[in-house]
């Protein structure tokens, strides 16, 4: 084995896995996880405030997730229009309950999105959640980007532009990083 080579190739490829590796958390730190309910989950809840109250504590986005965490068999997901949420109503399903805990669901598009418990009574005592997404990532916490030239774009019309042009700054960038990394290795 040529140790003096072999070495700065394998400094190269180090580089590059780093600058993957950074594009790829800047990426995820673009999506947040919200908790229904926080610790209390997905019951029937102590007053008919709770879940609108929980849901006014938090910021929605478009590719983050909700997460049910309830007793299997107890409670259930159903994803319903607006009038199946004022109404208590599962006769217009989007999609189908979700029965097994914990449940998460993606929030893929902009807008306000309805989720009852479709255990008969459960809904009408308040086991009952509606969010709005907002189109683009904007966060309360916006992503602390170590090395980036400039944040990611978030004046982007779309969300999905958005988080792609965010991507794709980081993801040149750190390409960038490592090519310049790989010279210098295999320069010097
Ligand atoms: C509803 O219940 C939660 C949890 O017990 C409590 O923190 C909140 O103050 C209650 N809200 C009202 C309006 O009673
Ligand atoms: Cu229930």
């Amino acid at each position: 084995m040529g140790s003096g080579k072999g070495g700065k190739v394998s400094w190269s490829v180090a580089a590059l896995m780093v600058a993957l590796v950074a594009a790829s958390l800047a990426l995820e730190t673009a999506a947040a996880t919200h908790v229904v309910g926080g610790s209390t989950g997905w019951i029937i809840p102590p007053n008919s405030s709770f879940y609108s109250d929980w849901a006014s504590t938090q910021t929605f986005a478009v590719g983050d997730t909700l997460v049910f965490n309830f007793q299997t068999g107890s409670h259930t997901v159903d994803k319903v229009t607006k009038s199946g949420y004022d109404d208590c109503s599962t006769s217009n399903l989007i999609g189908s309950a979700i029965t097994t805990s914990p449940a998460s669901v993606p929030l893929t598009t902009a807008g306000d999105h309805y989720f009852i418990c479709g255990i008969p009574g459960h809904c009408s005592a308040s086991q009952k959640l509606s969010v709005t997404v907002a189109s683009s990532p904007t966060g309360a916490s916006p992503p602390t980007s170590a090395a980036g030239p400039s944040p990611p774009g978030t004046d982007g019309s779309s969300a999905a532009t958005s988080l792609l042009s965010g991507f794709r700054t980081a993801a040149t960038f750190s390409l960038a990083t490592a090519l310049v990394f790989a010279a210098s290795f295999f320069l010097l």
